[in-house]
């Protein structure tokens, strides 16, 4: 009996010590929802981590006006994809501007694009000969989702309209879904738990909080990556250095857009959000948890956005429900594993070379 446990644990990926080998487990199959921006945003670095991670299939990618406009996400990830030599991997455009929240002068004044109209700068190298697929996110994501239940596990880097729009499109998707990683919010419960756009807010939830709140209530089991444990990065120039040492496409790409801003800014450190919830994916032991009642306040007066977490339900809170909440980080490992990968030769080529 031992032995065959033995067999079937080996069989299915995992050594005896029950951690997951890479190589012969089957990859998890994510639809990867972003924000896309080119570094340094972070959406671009946590996507050349699933890119140059075993672990992960990305069976599609959907953008989202978050950190830019729509246009600008699918016109970059789409260059992205070139650089890195994967431009077999779809791409589709997803939602333009969040279901109700509205360009506001506090918008225009403080970070993010997420409204605007302008046309996409040009990408490095150039626009992408690549497509974008006629199928929408929304499309995309319910028939992917739908066509292989309890399988596919979302990764949310960016505000929630798409996911959001898919729960509402489809009454069964929620309850199809494997999981779903979010990079958002910010529990003041727990240490480091601030937002960035407001005093409580964080910048995803800000950006569209309803879609957040129809998110966070729609039953998907969720891991949620705020901002708390992105507080326990910190991205220096000599990381960033250790990184580029080696010349690949995606390092070539880091050091062109990164380089100039470490040059002129050798002390600066920089936050990695994304990337983490992209990292927790591929080793959740790099992160640590608790589980907690999360809800997304969507009044428009002073907590617009903001995401409350608690230990138990409290008045007001009765239809939040509960979800693995990252407060920490194994820093050294991540961003050990993170500048490996990186700097590892492109797995387009290593797949190529290996048939
Ligand atoms: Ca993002």
């Amino acid at each position: 009996m031992k032995n065959l446990i033995f067999f079937l644990l080996c069989a299915a990926g995992f050594s005896v010590t029950g951690v997951v080998v890479a190589q012969t487990a089957d990859p998890v199959p994510i639809i990867f929802d972003t924000d896309f921006v080119m570094p340094p945003a972070d959406d671009s670095l946590a996507l050349m981590l699933a890119l140059q991670s075993p672990e992960i299939e990305i069976l599609g990618i959907t953008t989202v006006a978050g950190n830019d406009s729509v246009e600008r996400a699918t016109s970059d990830v789409l260059r992205m994809l070139e650089i890195a030599g994967q431009a077999g991997i779809p791409v589709y455009r997803g939602a333009d501007m969040p279901l109700v929240h509205e360009k506001s002068d506090f918008a225009v004044r403080s970070y993010g694009n997420w409204y605007s109209n302008e046309p996409p700068p040009t990408p490095p190298g150039g626009f992408a000969k690549k497509q974008v697929e006629d199928e929408s996110a929304v499309s995309f994501i319910v028939r992917t989702v739908l066509a292989q239940p309890h399988k596919v596990t979302l990764v949310a880097i960016g505000p929630l309209t798409n996911i959001a729009q898919a729960i509402r499109a489809e009454p069964t998707f929620a309850e199809n879904v494997d999981r779903l990683i979010i990079m958002g919010g910010a529990i003041a419960l727990l240490p480091d738990g601030a937002g960035n756009i407001t005093p409580n807010a964080e910048y995803n939830f800000w950006v569209d909080p309803e879609a957040a709140r129809v998110t966070l209530r729609s039953g998907i089991p969720i891991e949620l990556s705020p901002l708390n444990v992105s507080r326990k990065s910190a991205l220096t120039k000599v990381w960033f250095e250790k990184m580029v040492a080696v010349e690949t496409p995606l390092t070539q790409l880091l050091k062109v857009t990164m380089g100039p801003r470490f040059a002129a800014e050798p002390d600066k450190t920089w936050f990695m959000y994304d990337q983490i919830a992209m990292a927790s994916l591929i080793d959740p032991s790099l992160v640590s948890t608790e589980r907690l009642y999360v809800d997304v306040n969507i009044d428009h007066g002073i907590s617009y956005g903001v995401s409350v977490g608690g230990r138990k339900i409290w008045p007001g809170a009765e239809l939040a429900q509960q979800m693995n909440v990252q407060y920490d980080l194994d820093w050294t490992r991540f961003i050990e594993m993170f500048v490996a990968r990186v700097q590892a030769p492109l797995q387009s080529e290593s797949r190529r070379s290996a048939r």
